[in-house]
């Protein structure tokens, strides 16, 4: 097994190959995803769906002349696998192996970056105008999945490639699964085509027959030409991609390599944009990963033979207690309704789903349709909360903005994956929402320390009448109880330790390594305090401003970039109320922090209780000097 691939480095070595050959080479690229995720984690299910769709892209593509773009990029080990990664792909999304999307430093193949969705039209497009303004010759192929079509962004691409009928391929990878199974009339709208497999074949005959039409020249020729067109509509309805003037050609099966290797020399040859529609099947080759997708979408470690993934004994997620925490509110209240935009497991919008199957909503990869959307639930009575990834409500902001907090509505937005998040890496950190979102008038922001206060912070953000946001970690809770329901006061910190020497005042479950520091410069001889501020904005001035009284030094910790976020807050009220008292900020760099362990960029960025340790020490020397 791994004979046909040790034979490839680059796509070179394979584009000469039979169609039979390329099948070894892709069940060798099977086993190798399967092997190494399975000790990784990773995104299985699409990347075992594209194999032969990446193997034909490379085999008909001259690439990296031609390019090819990832959407997100989740589907493409085969292509990690085939140009230049193999050694590496074992250390698939660990600290310092190959990132699990694509990665322009890593290779010349990789010529696009993304992790989230629905980007790849748009940047084919502006990549094929670029060719024709250089005038350049290759080819340019955005491969895209029925998930990401469902965003807008898919469409504004599409509609403009269609009015500059620029010379483009789009491919679409129809596996009909977003993470979820896909939603939404357009899902409904790309089954009917899926179901039309003879079509092309018939609108071929058609074409063979009207051209075959007598046809007279002049004015008589373009009634004919309507005619025709008539005709063709009234045999073969177009399907809404040729009325945005693609030529579209499928759908096809996506793991037969002869037809799409055929199809796709095809498309070479059209002169203007083409939509090619190739069916595929999520996890397709390992049984596991076809029988439950959605649960082999992004997985992590598995048994590489039953696929049992693997469980850690662990306490509940904080998106588990979130959803269960709005179901235990919605019990109560008839206006609660809870919007997922195509995440509806891992946000806990599924379990919300279950019990009220008519107030929970999954958009699709829709942000910006989500945020709007709970705006205008709010605009007519309802309390909705969108249950999102910090790093997907950046692309909600304008709607944030302008629709929900410019009308100040009540929606209240359960950010999710707060703070770093691991393997996936850099495109997914959930470090900035605290600087965008704090900075628009009305918005509350707050965080908890743990999942019991996140579940009170959730619930006081439903008795207040202005837009909110709750902040909360990936991952698992730290198993406190969980107590009744009954909130926190609104825009009120809370102090869990004095000390004469500094204060540390903590932004969500830092303040936990805050108060282990706060122990460790005890043993020192150092007097520490510590305030879980719980909010970022509004920022709780009273208990601030007793902590520049009490004490010398005022130190912030948030795991969220520095620049914006709640230290900065504090340093903003510092020099507004000249309080005179030296504030520090400990916070993430300025920077994107790239996969691996959240412990390691933690410990890196000094916010480990030995790192804070031992810059507050360095504060207090020069200090105690003078003294
Ligand atoms: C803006 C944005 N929202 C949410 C996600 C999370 N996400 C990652 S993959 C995925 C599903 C994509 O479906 P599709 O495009 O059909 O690709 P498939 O995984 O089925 O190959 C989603 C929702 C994302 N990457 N980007």
């Amino acid at each position: 097994m791994g004979e046909w691939l040790d034979r490839v480095q680059s796509p070179e070595d394979f584009r000469h190959w039979s169609i039979r050959d390329l099948e070894h080479l892709a069940r060798d690229i099977r086993a190798t995803i399967i092997e190494t995720t399975s000790k990784t984690g990773g995104h299985v299910g699409a990347s075992l769906g594209a194999v032969e769709l990446i193997l034909a892209l490379h085999k008909v593509f001259d690439t990296p002349r031609d390019r090819i773009v990832f959407d997100i990029g989740h589907q493409a080990y085969a292509h990690k696998l085939v140009t230049g990664r193999r050694e590496a792909f074992a250390r698939l999304r660990q600290l310092g192996g190959p990132s699990g999307f694509l990665k322009r430093r890593e290779s010349p193949y990789d010529i696009w970056e993304a992790g989230h969705s629905s980007t790849a039209i748009s940047a084919a497009v502006g990549m094929a105008v670029a060719r024709d303004l250089a005038g350049e010759t290759y080819h340019v192929v955005a491969t895209v999945g029925d998930g990401a079509l469902t965003a807008g962004m898919a469409w504004e691409g599409l509609n403009h490639a269609g009015h500059l009928r620029i010379r483009l391929i789009v491919v679409l990878n129809d596996n009909s699964m977003s993470i979820a199974p896909n939603v939404g009339a357009l899902s409904r709208y790309l089954t009917g085509l899926r179901s039309r497999p003879g079509y092309q074949r018939l609108k071929q005959d058609l074409e063979t027959l009207l051209d075959g039409l007598p046809l007279v020249g002049g004015p008589m020729l373009r009634v004919a030409e309507r005619v025709k067109d008539g005709l063709r509509h009234l045999v073969l309805p177009g399907n809404v991609f040729e009325e945005l003037g693609f030529t579209y050609f499928g759908p096809i099966d996506g793991h037969a390599l002869g037809d799409l290797v055929e199809l796709l020399e095809r498309s070479k040859h059209v002169d203007g944009p083409v939509l090619v529609h190739v069916v595929t099947q999520k996890g397709r080759g390992f049984k596991a990963a076809e029988k439950a997708p959605e649960r082999f979408h992004g997985p992590g470690p598995f048994d590489a033979k039953s696929g049992q993934i693997a469980k850690t004994a662990a306490p509940p997620s904080y998106s588990q207690v979130v959803g269960e925490t709005l179901i235990e509110m919605a019990r109560n209240d008839a206006r609660i309704v809870a919007i997922t935009a195509a995440m509806p497991d891992s946000t806990g919008v599924e379990a919300f789903a279950r019990v009220f199957p008519e107030r929970a909503f999954d958009v699709g990869i829709a942000e910006q349709h989500a945020t709007t959307f709970a705006a205008g639930l709010a605009a007519a009575g309802m309390r909705p909360a969108f249950l999102v990834y910090s790093t997907f409500l950046q692309r909600g902001y304008d709607q944030v903005i302008h629709d929900v907090c410019h009308q100040d509505l009540p929606v209240v937005f359960g950010v999710d994956r707060a703070g770093l998040v691991g393997a996936d890496g850099a495109t997914h950190q959930g470090v900035f929402d605290i600087a965008f979102l704090r900075t628009v008038p009305n918005m509350n922001v707050a965080m908890g320390k743990d999942e019991a206060e996140t579940r009170q912070l959730l619930y006081a953000a439903f008795q207040q009448p202005h837009p909110a946001a709750i902040r909360y970690p990936r991952g698992a809770g730290r198993g406190v109880p969980l107590e009744p329901l009954v909130g926190v006061p609104w825009g009120r910190a809370e102090w869990l330790r004095r000390g004469r020497d500094v204060t540390l005042v903590g932004f969500g479950p830092i303040v936990y390594t805050a108060l282990e520091a706060a122990d460790e410069l005890a043993r020192r001889g150092i007097e520490a305090g510590v305030v879980n501020a719980r909010f970022a904005k509004p920022l709780d001035t009273e208990t601030l401003a007793e902590a520049a009284r009490t004490s010398r030094l005022l130190v912030t910790l948030e795991e969220h970039v520095r620049r914006g976020g709640f230290g900065s807050a504090v340093l903003e009220w510092a020099e507004e109320s000249q309080i005179g008292v030296p504030v520090r900020v400990l916070a993430l760099p300025d920077e994107f922090i790239d996969h691996g362990p959240v412990g390691h960029f933690l410990a890196l960025y000094g916010l480990t209780a030995e790192g804070v340790v031992k810059q507050v020490l360095g504060w207090l020397e020069p200090a105690r000097k003078r003294a």
